[in-house]
């Protein structure tokens, strides 16, 4: 098995946020995310004094947007659940208190996610009406970061996650699509994020159907007949871990397919092996393999894909 290259792997991390080449501008929309990627990386080797914490946090407070109240991606951005999560989860890892915000920031941010959510329980990801899954999760996850979930929103959401579980154990996007490992993750994860795995925990189907995730080489695909890609390890092992059947797969094959994704000479991991590596990848492929109990890294909350000690003082919701 190929060794982990840890020192390149912090060179690549910090290079992201020093360079501004037009790859930089090309990723605007998603650089609040890319911030907690590159994060959650560091924070995972145990190396979170690589970024200067000061320099990120002012990034993340200039993002933002005060006609709506919350995070964008970018300053001058809208606000969107997706960043606002990312920058929550970000300031926490900082610090658990979020001190870096005010009261009335935390009350702005508040009521934006709770405006977002529909009648049959879903949530919009903006004011401009997309509707997923995954903004269920992120906007369960921002609430419960702020402290401010309450019974109706949690019974909203676990309705209509529910009825976005298939015939195949597997869950989608929305009632009827399609099951994919990333949409099963957040379906799941949300569930357990307000204590309800009890609605899926021995459902043998939906563990089946992570496990049948694992192919020959030892990577993940998203669904069936579609190839491996390096990040479908984090979205099915997290929830294997989270439902305690991480023993379903192989998880030596599995750290030497996640080897093969590194970058030998620049740092970084790419969705197989050989390909142009970026930091979405390379944040899912280092916390994956915290995930599989390689030595040398910090613990990981599988439910909230932040470190164990983030977490483990933080109030939980009790259902
Ligand atoms: C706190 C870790 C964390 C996440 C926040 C935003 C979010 C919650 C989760 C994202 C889950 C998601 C839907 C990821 C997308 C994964 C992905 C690469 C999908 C690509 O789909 P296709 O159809 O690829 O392009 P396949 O492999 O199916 O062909």
């Amino acid at each position: 098995m190929e060794a982990f290259l840890k020192q390149k792997h912090i060179d690549y991390v910090k290079l992201q946020e020093e360079h501004r080449l037009y790859e930089y501008w090309l990723s605007e929309h998603l650089r609040m995310n890319g911030i907690y990627w590159g994060i959650m990386a560091l924070a995972t080797m145990d190396e979170l004094a690589a970024l200067p914490q000061e320099k990120v946090e002012e990034f993340i407070l200039s993002c933002w947007d005060d006609k709506y109240k919350a995070f964008g991606a970018f300053p001058g951005h809208d606000a969107h659940i997706l960043s606002t999560l990312s920058g929550l989860q970000v300031l926490k890892v900082y610090d658990s208190e979020l001190k870096q915000l005010t009261d009335d920031q935390k009350q702005g941010l508040i009521k934006f996610i709770e405006g977002l959510q529909l009648s049959d329980g879903s949530f919009q990801g903006d004011r401009f009406g997309e509707v997923d899954t995954r903004f269920v999760y992120t906007a369960l996850q921002a609430l419960l970061l702020l402290g401010a979930l309450t019974k109706p929103v949690v019974d909203r959401s676990v309705e209509f996650i529910m009825r976005c579980q298939n015939f195949d154990g597997g869950f989608g996007m929305a009632p009827g699509s399609e099951s994919h490992a990333a949409q099963v993750f957040v379906c799941v994860a949300a569930l357990a994020v307000v204590d309800r795995l009890d609605l899926v925990v021995n459902d043998t189907k939906l563990a089946a159907w992570l496990s049948e995730r694992q192919l020959p080489l030892g990577g993940f695909n998203g669904r069936p007949e579609k190839l491996e890609d390096v990040c479908y390890l984090w979205w099915v092992l997290l929830l294997l871990a989270i439902i305690d059947k991480s023993h379903w797969v192989d998880l030596a094959k599995l750290q030497s397919f996640i080897l093969s994704c590194q970058d030998p000479e620049k740092g970084g991991f790419s969705d197989r092996p050989d390909n142009q590596t970026d930091i979405y990848h390379t944040c899912f492929s280092i916390t994956g393999l915290a995930l599989t109990g390689a030595p040398g890294f910090i613990d990981i909350d599988p439910v909230f894909c932040l470190p164990r000690a983030v977490t483990a003082n933080m109030t939980k919701w009790k259902a």
